[in-house]
């Protein structure tokens, strides 16, 4: 069951001033958040390893759920609650087979067809985007517009995540085109005090 409307997910490159990662990412469960998807793709399998033990137990300690990009094994190996699963992973219903009930599993989308195929893969619910610019617009292609998650959302029933340049000034109006909650990086992890920024971004949800 998917309880959260705020997808909290890391690159720990980007925090300012004094944070570091585990530092950061604690003041924004001080804050309230329910979910941290531990994102840190450049990372070799042992250090990312490392770091997602080190995370389990801190999302643990605040009641908070840890979802681990990409690596279905760091997932099992830690005991995260879920997967996150890109394009260019191994498919929903291929890691639903695999780990069952084990683990909730999410799937980042950019269209109809790629939501429709997470959903029947089994997905519990999908981000969607970039919904807007984002710092690294190369990276993550042309903003598709807030439009697209109402077309996304009469096409499925699982939650719809929107993701890609999300700040505060941007809640009402992706809500209100039928996003379940939205999912961001650089809008909490870049703010000079996290665990302020969080409760505002919380307080809109
Ligand atoms: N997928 C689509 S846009 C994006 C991802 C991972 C980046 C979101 O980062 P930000 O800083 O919240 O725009």
């Amino acid at each position: 069951m998917i309880d959260f409307k705020l997808y909290l997910i890391t690159d720990r490159k980007l925090f300012a001033g004094e944070y570091s990662l585990f530092t950061g990412i604690e003041d924004a469960l001080k804050a309230g958040v329910k979910v941290i998807q531990l994102r840190e793709k450049d990372l070799g399998i042992r250090e990312l390893l490392g770091m997602a033990y080190k995370m389990r137990e801190l999302t643990k300690k605040h009641n908070a759920k840890l979802f681990i990009n990409d690596r279905i094994d760091i997932a099992l190996a830690v005991g995260a609650d879920g997967v996150h699963l890109g394009q260019q992973s191994i498919p929903a219903h291929a890691v639903r087979k695999m780990v069952k009930d084990k683990l909730m599993i999410g799937v980042s989308t950019h269209n109809v067809s790629e939501a429709v195929e997470a959903e029947k893969g089994g997905a519990d619910f999908i981000t969607l985007g970039p919904i807007y610019q984002t710092s690294s617009k190369l990276k993550y292609g042309k903003p598709i517009g807030v439009d697209a998650i109402r077309k996304v959302k009469s096409s499925v029933s699982i939650p719809v995540f929107a993701i890609g340049g999300i700040k505060e000034d941007k809640i009402k109006e992706v809500m209100d085109a039928g996003a379940g909650g939205v999912a961001l990086i650089s809008g909490i992890l870049r703010a000079k005090n996290i665990k302020e920024k969080t409760e505002e971004f919380l307080r809109l949800l």
